[in-house]
């Protein structure tokens, strides 16, 4: 690939991170971008350097202080040493399993998350709605796309009902194969955007991304890196540039996000029932049949969908218990035991008396 004829904001520079430069910065180091993460090392690039480095780890070293995919950098211009990894616009990251549960950063600095979505059988609303929370909490903005609008009839009443999770979120649906119908997609894959996009399987991710690319090749190009046996390898975790000058971050760990650690996104997909909450009489309101329930008026008078609200129940409820420490989960265990013992303890009682 060609980078030469780039500037800076074609990679994606912005005054977010500009304003974290001081003079003296600005002499004397050189801004890079972590285009690619190997096992071995970070491939960087900008206007004037392509380079693999070696991995990067702030001093401090947090789990978040590692350099990952999408990344910038301060380097020095000679020995191209990094010295800063600069803040991030925004942060994919998630918990891994297992008992440290550390965690691992999928990819930094994504501006738009494309929500997936097929028009027929696939059609979610929880399930979008958990990818919205995920893009918020990561502060990337989301935008939908239904695909297979050719092969529906309701595409316009799900792409109304889509819009409806998150105020002001946009929606289109469209024929995925067709280049004049994914043009409209453009403005968020322009000079120095990058995008992502989740989804289940089979709802055209790949056919989006050959159409947005104006090729079938990009799906098939390969991160090439040389294992310890000297083959090469290939993997995911990567930048690929799209012909309307944009980013597309590709990295597998995408698909893995689960809602952990999302509370903040999730409060913001759903402020219109954490608003309605703030206002029950009861601070520990379960909004069932307490009085002074402003969710249950608000349901009762039809501004609220009860479906939205059990969604909601639901999405909260999953989110408590993949964030909560393996110990918690443990006491949660015993505890819920410890109930269903004494329930069938009762009953024994109730069928002996
Ligand atoms: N008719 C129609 N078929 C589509 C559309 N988008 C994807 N497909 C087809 O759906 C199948 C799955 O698409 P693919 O891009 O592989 O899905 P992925 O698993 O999300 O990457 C393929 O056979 C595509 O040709 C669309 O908008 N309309
Ligand atoms: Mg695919
Ligand atoms: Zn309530």
């Amino acid at each position: 690939m060609n980078f030469e004829q780039l500037d800076l904001a074609d990679f994606g520079w912005s005054p977010f991170f500009s304003s974290q430069l001081s003079t003296d910065d600005l002499a004397e180091l050189l801004p890079v971008r972590v285009m690619a993460v190997h096992r071995g090392g970070l491939d960087v690039a900008s206007p004037s350097v392509q380079t693999l480095i070696p991995p990067f780890v702030l001093n401090d070293g947090d789990d978040e202080s590692v350099a990952t995919v999408g990344d910038w950098l301060l380097v020095e211009p000679n020995t191209l040493r990094p010295r800063r990894l600069l803040d991030r616009k925004s942060l994919f990251k998630r918990r891994a399993p297992g008992t440290d549960r550390r965690v691992q950063l999928i990819a930094a600095n994504v501006d738009t998350l494309m929500v997936v979505s097929s028009c027929n059988q696939d059609f979610n609303a929880a399930r979008l709605e958990r990818y919205l929370a995920l893009a918020r909490e990561a502060d990337v903005t989301p935008i939908v796309v239904l695909t297979k609008s050719d092969l529906s009839n309701n595409s316009g009443e799900l792409a109304q009902q889509a819009a409806k999770l998150l105020p002001g979120l946009l929606v289109e649906s469209l024929d995925a194969r067709d280049p004049d119908a994914v043009a409209c997609l453009e403005p968020w894959c322009g000079k120095g955007q990058t995008v992502s996009l989740v989804g289940s399987s089979g709802v055209g991710k790949t056919t989006l991304v050959n159409t947005l690319s104006g090729t079938t090749e990009l799906a098939t190009q390969d991160i090439r890196e040389d294992d310890d046996k000297g083959r090469h390898t290939t993997t995911g975790r990567a930048l690929y540039r799209l012909p309307s000058g944009g980013w597309l971050m590709d990295t597998p760990g995408m698909r893995e996000l689960q809602l952990t650690d999302a509370r903040e996104g999730l409060d913001e997909v759903f402020a219109d029932i954490v608003a309605l909450a703030n206002t029950c009489r009861f601070s520990d309101c379960q909004h069932q049949s307490e009085p002074g329930c402003a969710i249950q008026v608000a349901i009762f008078d039809g501004t609220l969908e009860a479906d939205r609200l059990r969604r909601w129940q639901k999405l909260a409820a999953e989110e408590a218990f993949n964030s909560s420490s393996l110990a918690e989960r443990r006491a949660k265990g015993r505890a819920f035991g410890k109930m269903v013992r004494n329930i069938m303890k009762e009953k024994n009682r109730g069928d002996r008396g």
